[in-house]
């Protein structure tokens, strides 16, 4: 049976041609291709048929799962869950037992080398991987064998791609990131605790519209999502150029969204797009919740604790800065908006230091 393309699939559920469109702008951004591409993406996702996707889950906490179907990002839940076919779920589907099972196989078979393999979590090893079965089978068996036909395996999650929480010291159970168990293949990594779920959108969408992954950095990480840091995109980053930092976390410049380098924020070693995308439509991120980042897109990042201090490791205050001016990853409108936000900010000290 033919599959529908993005465009038929958008027909059949009586949505306009304007919100296709819509759709296509969104996800040109999202697979991190310029604008000239637009055609390009309009064009395929007419024609191209949807991939069949085999979704997995090992050692970890469903919490990447909760961010995703949660995003109430209309792109996550309708182009990833719905119009896509999402074939096999641990988590979603409805089947379970021996014909959740067939289905599985049956899947690999009939799209062996065309579908996509998301995973979260990690894998654990000791015992011969008995500390994470499913469906009668440990998650390694049932890893290598949905890994051998895939198209494109995503690791969701830092314990996919890092190991996670499951592999922080002393790892009782062995774990580690998928990559080593998929026989040398290439493994999209995707780390956070959880992701942001818009990422996931674009590596599916672009493997499916034009059959290669999206650009990637050394870690395998998708570019367009990983090559700030946090304290790059912060709107708590002029307090930081001002030395305005919360010493409590119920002070009142932590109140007044004063940055959280002092509470441990890890925002200055962690690449991620948290500030720029945020969750629920962009409603809020931890920084904007008052906790620091706990760098939790970071390999071995809950090894790192406590989470409210700066660790020795991370340097003094003034090396934060000097990490993102070696990398060049300053904007000239990052530091237009940092001169503005600044004069904002010394205003409000002035008003805190009269309340005090
Ligand atoms: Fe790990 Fe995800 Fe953290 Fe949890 O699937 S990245 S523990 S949010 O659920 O794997
Ligand atoms: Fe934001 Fe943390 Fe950087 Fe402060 S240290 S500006 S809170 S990322
Ligand atoms: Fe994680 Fe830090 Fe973002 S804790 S969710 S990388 S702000």
């Amino acid at each position: 049976m033919k599959r529908d393309s993005l465009w038929e699939a958008y027909l059949k559920r009586g949505m306009s041609r304007r919100s296709f469109l819509k759709g296509c702008v969104a996800l040109t951004s999202l697979m991190g291709l310029s604008t000239d591409m637009l055609s390009k993406v309009v064009e395929a996702a007419e024609k191209k048929p949807l991939p069949v996707v085999i979704w997995i889950h090992g050692h970890e906490c469903t919490g990447c799962d909760e961010s995703f179907i949660r995003s109430a990002s209309p792109l996550a839940s309708d182009v990833v869950l719905t119009t896509i076919a999402l074939e096999y779920d641990h988590l979603l589907s409805a089947a379970c037992g021996e014909p959740f099972e067939k289905h599985l196989d049956d899947t690999i078979n009939k799209y062996n080398g065309n579908y996509i393999l998301a995973v979260e979590g990690a894998v654990a090893t000791k015992e011969s991987g008995i500390h994470c079965m499913s469906g009668g089978h440990t998650f390694l068996h049932t890893l290598q064998k949905a890994a051998k036909g895939a198209a494109a395996i995503i690791a969701y999650g830092s314990c996919a791609a890092y190991g996670g929480i499951q592999a922080a010291k002393p790892n009782p159970t062995g774990s580690a990131g998928i990559s080593h168990f998929v026989g040398g293949k290439t493994v999209v990594n995707v780390p956070g605790c959880p992701p942001i779920p818009e990422v996931m959108t674009g590596v599916v969408m672009h493997v499916a519209l034009f059959g290669t992954l999206p650009p990637l950095d050394g870690d395998n990480r998708p570019k367009q999502f990983y090559g700030n840091r946090i304290h790059d995109t912060c709107y708590r980053r002029p307090f930081f150029d001002a030395g305005m930092f919360a010493e409590t976390f119920d002070d009142a410049g932590s109140k007044a969204g004063w940055c959280l380098y002092k509470l441990g924020c890890r925002g200055p070693e962690t690449y991620n797009s948290c500030g720029n995308l945020r969750w629920w439509q962009g409603m809020s991120y931890p920084i904007q919740s008052g906790a620091p980042c706990i760098g939790c897109s970071n390999k071995n990042f809950w090894d790192e604790a406590p989470f409210t201090d700066r660790l020795p490791k991370y340097g003094k205050i003034g090396d934060a800065d000097k990490i993102g001016v070696g990398l060049g990853v300053l904007t000239a409108a990052g530091v237009g908006a940092h001169a503005v936000a600044s004069i904002i900010q010394r205003n409000k000290r002035d008003d805190l230091t009269k309340e005090e």
